[in-house]
């Protein structure tokens, strides 16, 4: 296992998307932020086959850090205002990547379906038998969701990486929450956050039509 793994817990992961929700039902980018970065170093503790894998939400997390920390902060403060300010200004290519290939709000999407992913990959964990395969639950989630946006390339580069994931329990344990039943009540317990955070941006981009965005 890498190093860093020691002190790694899936459980400040699970905490940031908890926080990420405010009161107006708005998506915080933040504490979205942080959740992914956690997130990263989780799949760096799984080993360097899933570096590929990070490497990009890595690119995808700083492009939108970099408009949180520029003299627009305020306007990326919440998704839905990330949407609405880079709507307004036409700061978001529509049809095809041209002017705009790094807006916040194409940028975002990657993560939002990414996101889509993990809360079908987790919740398959959670339910999942004790003996069962870590690998066919990931690869049966990705390809019903994240596959269908990528390429062949990365679709077989993403088997492969999956081949390497360890059994259930060993999974569970890698999470650092505890024993495998401690780790599958939190699983329980913070899902339901992340299934929220999902569908309000879900919805938000539907009702914006940018489910799409090149
Ligand atoms: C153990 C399970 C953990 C789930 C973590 C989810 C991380 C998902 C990241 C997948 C990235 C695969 C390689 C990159 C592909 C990009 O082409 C793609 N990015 C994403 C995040 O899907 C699309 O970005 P692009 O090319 O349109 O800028």
């Amino acid at each position: 296992m890498a190093a860093g793994a020691e002190t790694f817990s899936l459980r400040e992961v699970l905490v940031a998307f908890t926080a990420c929700v405010s009161e107006q039902r708005e998506v915080r980018v933040d504490p979205y932020l942080a959740g992914w970065k956690g997130l990263v170093r989780f799949l760096n503790c799984l080993g360097t086959i899933f570096s590929f894998i990070s490497k990009d939400a890595v690119t995808k997390i700083e492009i939108i850090e970099n408009y949180r920390n520029s003299d627009q902060r305020e306007n990326y403060l919440t998704v839905q205002s990330m949407v609405e300010y880079e709507l307004a200004n036409g700061l978001v290519d529509l049809q095809k990547r041209s002017k705009h290939p790094d807006s916040g709000c194409r940028t975002f999407l990657r993560l939002h379906r990414a996101l889509h992913w993990l809360q079908m990959f987790l919740e398959g964990l959670r339910t999942g038998e004790d003996n069962s395969k870590t690998s066919v639950i990931c690869s049966e989630t990705y390809n019903a969701s994240l596959a269908n946006y990528h390429p062949w390339i990365i679709r077989k580069a993403a088997g492969v990486a999956f081949c390497a994931l360890p059994t259930r329990n060993t999974f569970l344990e890698t999470m650092n929450v505890g024993t495998a039943e401690e780790a599958v009540a939190m699983l329980g317990d913070a899902l339901p956050y992340i299934c929220e955070v999902y569908k309000i941006t879900e919805e938000l981009y539907a009702q914006h039509k940018l489910l799409d965005l090149p």
